[in-house]
C-alpha cells in the first residue's frame, strides 16, 4: 500500500504540539499510533523537540520532518484488522531516520485459505497527533461518566 499525498498542512496546528508536550510530560497516555505520529524526529521517544519541530513545520521554517524525509511521504499506515486468523502477522510501521528507511504497516499471511474481512489500515499524518484530519480517533478521548437514569415512580392504584 502506498498512501498518496493529499491535502495541505491545515491539520497541523499548535494543538498538536501542545499534545506532544502533554504526552512527553506523561499527563496524557497515548496509544501506539498516536506515539508514532508524535515522534516526528524518529528517535523513538516523544519529547519537547518533537513539539518544537511541529511548530517549525507549521510556520514553514522546517520543510519536512525527519520521519517524512525517511518515508518520502507525510502519511503512515497502521494496520488495524478487525478479524484475526492464525498465520496472520500484524506489523506496525517503522522509521529509521539514520539509515534512512521506512516501512509502512503491513498485514502478512501464511497459508491463507479463507477470505477475510475487516483487514483495515488507519492512515495517519506525521505530526497530526490529535488526528484532526479525520482518518483516526483522537488521542485522548475524555471518558464521560454515565448520567444516572431516573427510575420512574409508579404507584399502583388500589383495586376496588
Ligand atoms: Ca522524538
Ligand atoms: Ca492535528
Amino acid at each position: 500500500m502506498d498512501p498518496d499525498e493529499v491535502g495541505d498542512l491545515s491539520d497541523l496546528t499548535p494543538a498538536d504540539a501542545s499534545l506532544v508536550l502533554e504526552i512527553a510530560q506523561g499527563s496524557v497516555v497515548a496509544d501506539e499510533r498516536t506515539l508514532f505520529a508524535a515522534d516526528v524526529t524518529g528517535n523513538g521517544t516523544v519529547s519537547a523537540l518533537d513539539a518544537q519541530l511541529i511548530l517549525e513545520r507549521i510556520t514553514g521554517s522546517l520543510a519536512a520532518f525527519p520521519v517524512e524525509q525517511a518515508c518520502g511521504t507525510r502519511w503512515f499506515a497502521f494496520p488495524e484488522p478487525s478479524q484475526t486468523v492464525s498465520g496472520q502477522t500484524v506489523v506496525s510501521p517503522q522509521v529509521n531516520v539514520s539509515t534512512p528507511s521506512c516501512l509502512q504497516g503491513e498485514i502478512r499471511y501464511t497459508n491463507l485459505s479463507q477470505s477475510l474481512i475487516g483487514q483495515n489500515f488507519v492512515l495517519g499524518l506525521f505530526g497530526d497527533v490529535n488526528a484532526s484530519w479525520g482518518g483516526g480517533a483522537p488521542a485522548a478521548t475524555p471518558t464521560r461518566t454515565p448520567t444516572r437514569t431516573r427510575t420512574p415512580t409508579w404507584t399502583p392504584s388500589p383495586t376496588v
